[in-house]
Formats: structure tokens, sequence, C-alpha cells
């Protein structure tokens, strides 16, 4: 082994971007070992050392006309490789913009160039996968990546089964393997680490089909759900074969239940908010559950709460609306923290009650983070039985198949409001963004014939749904 490694080792240790310990991972699960390489950016001498050693040892041999490093901990190592070997850099945006057509992939390219792929740790290889797709998409050629470590779970196998061959700077075995040899970890500690690596494999790409929500019908993701209601929707969705949800905007009830009684047959699920009515009265609320009985459709209301949990669950039970006592599910910002997941949890004296969470929003310049989405849904996991799913706008929010995706922002071209409201296709939000219910507003309140344009929506949505789990998308 060469000095640099272990010197490289060493430094990685004592900057933390590798701890033992007893950490929790995104997913929840107990972990014995935690990497954080986006430390290494407060280090100049760390990320110098694994450029050259990426450089010398890792590209050696390999054909490229780009460099793209895999966002975001990657983007500065690939930066240095390109200044130091001249190579023109590629950068993949992490977020697609959510408006018109705008490029995934910045920098100068034509197809049929090849494109190197640096990345700082492979588990399962899904997001280098992701960036390859999407250079893939461009034309650019992708077989090989750069890794920093692999921690050998099955990423290297499952990006090879996809064309792309990984060299890594260290494998976890010779990482903990020097770390034992230099004092720095008991063998004890590594004994533990590599036991908890055999044990938790990343699913490999092919078993991950029978796991992936996008390929998987309603009535598969029905048994799969823990929570009743989400349950209770999959079902309605596959009996109806409609994914349609209703946002009734009208400001007074006889608006809303005539227009239920024209469309209550093509929808899943109606979406109010009770606060825009006029004359909201108890009477409206007993017809609204007669017509969600008669036609087999839940009831949204779309409260987004936001408050601490006293005011949330006074919010929900109390006022003149007592939604707590109507609506099956309510949508609820995550913002407050837990608390107003507690107040919904105890709310509703037993009965079982839904919650959609917003994780993202449809609005432009919108000041939702990737990081606030991932706060977002590793909350929701401690609540399985309320939370339904959440209200966002990508496939990437979360995995788990038995929660649901509503996404609102959709009709049948793209555009926008006056309002900051961004519109995506039904092709769109359900064959690349992932959406299972869609929520559609003006697009049918607003048409001349809310009854036909309804239907239209109901079949295109449709059709997209049984395309995408046809997994005959390319
Ligand atoms: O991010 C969001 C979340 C929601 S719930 N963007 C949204 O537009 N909504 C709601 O969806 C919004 O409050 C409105 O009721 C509906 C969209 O209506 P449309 O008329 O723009 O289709």
């Amino acid at each position: 082994m060469y000095p640099e490694f272990e010197d490289l080792a060493l430094k990685l240790f004592h900057v933390d971007a590798v701890k033992f310990g007893e950490f929790m991972t995104k997913s929840g699960i107990k972990t014995p070992v935690y990497f954080d390489l986006r430390v290494i950016v407060s280090y100049p001498d760390v990320m110098e050392l694994i450029s050259n050693l990426l450089h010398n040892f890792a590209m050696k041999g390999l054909e490229y006309d780009h460099l793209c490093g895999v966002p975001y901990t990657a983007l500065p190592i690939a930066t240095l490789l390109s200044v130091q070997t001249k190579t023109p850099m590629l950068m993949r945006r992490k977020e697609a913009k959510s408006y018109g057509t705008k490029k995934m992939i910045e920098g100068h390219y034509s197809a049929g160039q090849k494109c190197l792929i640096i990345e700082d740790v492979v588990t399962s290889g899904s997001s280098v996968m992701e960036t390859v797709k999407d250079l893939r998409k461009e034309g650019l050629k992708v077989n090989d990546a750069i890794i920093i470590l692999d921690r050998e779970q099955g990423g290297s196998q499952n990006l090879a089964n996809n064309n792309v061959q990984i060299k890594s700077l260290f494998t976890m075995s010779t990482l903990i393997e020097i770390l034992v040899r230099k004092g720095k970890i008991s063998e004890n500690i590594a004994f533990k680490v590599k036991q908890y690596l055999n044990d938790t494999k990343a699913p490999s790409s092919d078993n991950k089909k029978s796991n992936n929500r996008m390929l998987l019908t309603f009535e598969k993701r029905s048994e799969l759900s823990s929570n009743p209601l989400s349950k209770q929707l999959f079902n309605i969705m596959a009996t109806k074969k409609t994914n349609l949800c209703l946002s009734v905007d009208l400001t007074s009830s006889t608006s809303i239940l005539n227009l239920l009684e024209k469309v209550g047959e093509h929808i899943c699920l109606v979406k109010t908010h009770v606060d825009i009515i006029e004359d909201f009265n108890p009477d409206f609320v007993a017809q609204l559950k007669q017509l969600a009985d008669r036609f087999n459709f839940l009831i949204l209301e779309d409260r987004k709460f936001a408050d601490i949990g006293n005011t949330v669950s006074l919010q929900y039970q109390k006022g003149m609306f007592k939604i707590a006592d109507w609506a099956d599910c309510v949508t609820s910002h995550s913002l407050p923290g837990e608390g107003v997941l507690k107040a919904l949890s105890s709310s509703c004296n037993g009965v079982a009650k839904g919650v959609f969470l917003l994780a993202e929003m449809s609005s432009e310049g919108n000041l939702i983070t990737p990081e606030y989405r991932e706060a977002s849904v590793n909350m929701a996991a401690k609540y399985p039985n309320l939370v339904m799913g959440f209200v966002c706008q990508n496939k990437d929010t979360f995995n788990n198949p038995g929660l649901i995706q509503l996404t609102p922002g959709v009709q049948l071209e793209s555009s926008k409001d006056d309002m900051g409201q961004i519109y995506n296709t039904p092709e769109k939000v359900i064959l690349e963004n992932g959406a299972d219910v869609i929520v559609v507003g003006r697009g049918i309140v607003a048409s001349k014939s809310p009854e036909s344009q309804a239907l239209i929506y109901k079949e295109a949505l449709w059709k997209c749904y049984t395309k995408r789990v046809s997994g005959k998308l390319e």
C-alpha cells in the first residue's frame, strides 16, 4: 500500500469525516460507523490529497472528455480534478427546476462524448445512477466512476449491472484495516462495523424493482402500506381507476356540492379549503360526507397547519369548522416540528385520521430546501399510523411504497399563473416526478364544462399511471 493512502485514511479519521460509535441513518437504522465527507471542504490539504490520489491512481487508464461530480460533496473534488487535468467539467442539477424545460446538465458538450463520474461514497450506487441517467439522456457516454470510498454494500455490483465500472480509493475493509493497524480503532469496533455492513447490504438493482413505488400498482401498494387510510385511498384508486384529486376552491357551499354531484364518480379524493367558503355550515359538511359515501371518495381538508401543537389541536377540533369531525385527512406543514403531528394524532379520539405532510411546494421561489424536505420525511417516519404521505413535487422525496405522493400544480399544458403557481403536465408529474394522486383545481373548476374536463383529466392521469407501472418508460 502506498503511504499516501494511509495518510488520507488517518486524515479522514482526524477531521471526523469517518466516525465510529452509535449513529442513526436517514432511514432510522442504527449504524456503528458514520461518514460525512462534506467536512473536507474545511481542510484544503485533505482536498488536495484526495484529488491527487484520484488523479494518480483512480483516473489512470480511463478515457473521458468531461468530468462530472455527483452533487454536492463531490463537486469541489471534481472542480480540482478539472483544473488539474484541464478537463472540462459538467454539472448536474440536483433538483430539476419544476417549470418548463430547464436543463438538468450545465456546461457545453456534444452527444457521444465520454463523461467520467466523481463521487465521495457509494452505498447502493443509486446517487451515481441518478447522475448517470441524466447524462445518458443527453447522449453522453458514461462507463466509469471514480469514488473515494466504496462501502461494499452492493453499490459496485449495482453500478456494474448498469454498465458503470467503479474505481475507489478505499473499500470499507481497507479503510478499517488501516485504522486498526494505526491504533485508531479497536479490533472489536472493526468487527462490529464489518458485521453491520454485511447485514445491511443495499438492495440489488434487480430486487429493487419489487420495492420501487414507481413500478408497483396501487393494489400492491395498498398491501404494503401500514397506514389504514393510505390503504383505503390506494384501494379506492384501484377500484375506481382514478388518481384524480379535485381541489374544489370555490366560495359557496352550493357550488361545491353541485360540482361534486357532477364529478364525484371521477375522483378518489376531494380537497377542500373550508375557510374560503362564505356560507360554511354544518349542513354543508353533512351533504359533503353523503357525497363522499355515495361516490366513494375521501375528504382532504387542505388546512396546512403550521403552528405549535396546542394551537393546531384547537384549530383542528374547535372553532366553527371542527375539521376533525368530518375530514378524513388534512394537510400540515412540518415547519413547527413534531408537535404538530403529536397534536393531530392525539386529536381524533382514536378514530383513524390521516395527514399529508408538505415536503415541497409547487409555487415559484418557495423557501423549502432539500434539507427541509429530508427532515420532514424523517419526522413523518415516527408517525406511520398518521402520515399517509407527502405533498411534494419529486419522486426522490421518499421511497416507502406504502406512502402516497400527492402532487398539486398540474394542468394539461405546463404554464404558470400570475401569482407564482407552477403547472406541470400529467406526463411530467407522474412518469418523471413520481406523483400518485394528482391535485387539479382551476384546470377543472374554472373550465366551461367541469364535468367533461374532469373526465379528460381522469383519463389522462390514469393513462400515465398505467404506463408507469408497466415499466415501459424509455
Ligand atoms: O405546493 C402546493 C400545495 C398545495 S396543497 N401547491 C398547491 O397549489 N397546493 C394546493 O393545490 C393549493 O392550495 C390549491 O388549492 C391547489 C392547486 O390549485 P390549482 O387551481 O392551482 O390547480
